[in-house]
Parts: structure tokens; C-alpha cells; sequence
């Protein structure tokens, strides 16, 4: 998969060095791109944003700019994830969707928004274009947004969490599902012992425990 960013704040991304997205880059599972915004600035002072028509306070990116970033890596191929706190709620369903997809560009988003003309203009040339939010708040800006959408769709593809185990039995697989509590060594710690059945090797009380501690936490009974 190719992961794009565009951005006034390339540092942002850095972090996709490490770890898991680290090693899954060494390994060519995932190949990131970042790219800065003001590159495609048209004017002297580098200006990316301006005053909304009708009004108000803050300020919009402008669309010209937008279009010069995009232009020269969207493809059929590609979709484009606009980050806006007004977009659809990012969850396990979208991770899942999109860790299918070959490209995502990630169009990160300062002040006050996009030009709302370059979401039209990629959905009018039959792109596939989403505005996503990945919570009900307000972050400055859709960098942070991006890293966390980053971080549930990579571990989706395959080859990327060394054990593929790890990705069943997870909190959200099923709509609302949690899951159970889990403990490892010591046995007592600070005075708090492991539950028992955890140690009494009697695999049908061992899930019949975690089945049960986590439809608790997923107050389905
Ligand atoms: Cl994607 N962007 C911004 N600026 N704020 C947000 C968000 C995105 N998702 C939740 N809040």
C-alpha cells in the first residue's frame, strides 16, 4: 500500500519511522510519501490560506494550491481522505475498508478547512474522495488525525504484525465487542494476584472467563 500525506508540516510524520510501520516500510509492505504543501505556494510569501468569502473568523486553504499538490499523485487507483472534524467518524469498519485500498492520499487540513471546491472538483473527476473525523472535537489541524488512521489501517495489512493471532479476538472486530483484561509474571503483583483460571491450564474455564469478563465490559448481557 501507498500512503501519502500533503501537509504545511512534514515533521508530523516522522514517527513513521518507528515500529511496527518502521519495519513494515524495510519490508516494502507499505511505502509513505509526505509532502509539503507549501512547495506548490503560488505567490512570494508562500501563502496557502486566506479569508473566507461571506466572512468570518479564521482563515481557508486555498484551493489552487490543494490542486498542485494533488494533481501530480492521485490516480484511479487512489483515494483521497479529506481530515475534517465535520467528516465521518473514522472506526474498525473504515480501518478494515480502507487497508484494502492500493493508495490513500491523506489531505491534511489547517485553520479553518479546505476550499471546499477541491473535494468537488476530485468527486466531479470520479476520484474516490471522503471526509473523515476521527472524533467529536476540534484538533488544529488533520496531521494528528491522519497518524491515528495511520495507525488502525497498516496493522490490517497483512505481513505487517508478525503474529496474524494478535488481530483476532480484538477489541471492535465485532461492532461494540471489548476485550477481556489480560495479565502476564508476576503472579502477585503489589499485592494483586492473577485470577486463578488463568493459571489452571482448563482451557474451556480459561474461555469461558474471557468471554464472560468480556461481554462485562461490553455490557452485552
Ligand atoms: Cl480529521 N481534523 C480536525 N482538525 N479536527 C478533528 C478531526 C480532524 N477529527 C476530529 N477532530
Amino acid at each position: 500500500m501507498k500512503l501519502d500525506f500533503i501537509t504545511i508540516f512534514p515533521e508530523f510524520f516522522e514517527p513513521l519511522r518507528l515500529s511496527l510501520i518502521g519495519k513494515a516500510r524495510d519490508k516494502s509492505l507499505i511505502e509513505i510519501g509526505v509532502h509539503d504543501l507549501r512547495e506548490h505556494a503560488t505567490n512570494v510569501h508562500k501563502q496557502v490560506d486566506d479569508t473566507p468569502y461571506g466572512g468570518g473568523a479564521g482563515m481557508v486553504m486555498m484551493p489552487e494550491v490543494w490542486g498542485k499538490a494533488l494533481d501530480p499523485i492521485i490516480t484511479k487507483d487512489s483515494e483521497l481522505i479529506i481530515l475534517t472534524p465535520a467528516g465521518k467518524r473514522f472506526d474498525q469498519r473504515m480501518a478494515e475498508e480502507l487497508s484494502n485500498s492500493k493508495h490513500l492520499i491523506f489531505a491534511c487540513g489547517r485553520y479553518e478547512g479546505i476550499d471546499d471546491r477541491v473535494r468537488q472538483y476530485y468527486k466531479g473527476e470520479g476520484f474516490r474522495v471522503r471526509e473523515v473525523s476521527i472524533g467529536d472535537y476540534v484538533l488544529n489541524g488533520g496531521e494528528v488525525a491522519a497518524m491515528v488512521m495511520v495507525e488502525a489501517i497498516a496493522r490490517l495489512i497483512p505481513g505487517v504484525i508478525g503474529n496474524p493471532d494478535s488481530l483476532t479476538d480484538e477489541s471492535h472486530n465485532v461492532e461494540g465487542f471489548l476485550e477481556y483484561p489480560t495479565f502476564t509474571k508476576p503472579q502477585i503483583w503489589r499485592g494483586l494476584a492473577v485470577p486463578s483460571v488463568l493459571l489452571s491450564g482448563n482451557h474451556k474455564e480459561i474461555a469461558d472467563w474471557r468471554n464472560n469478563q468480556a461481554s462485562k465490559l461490553s455490557q452485552c448481557e
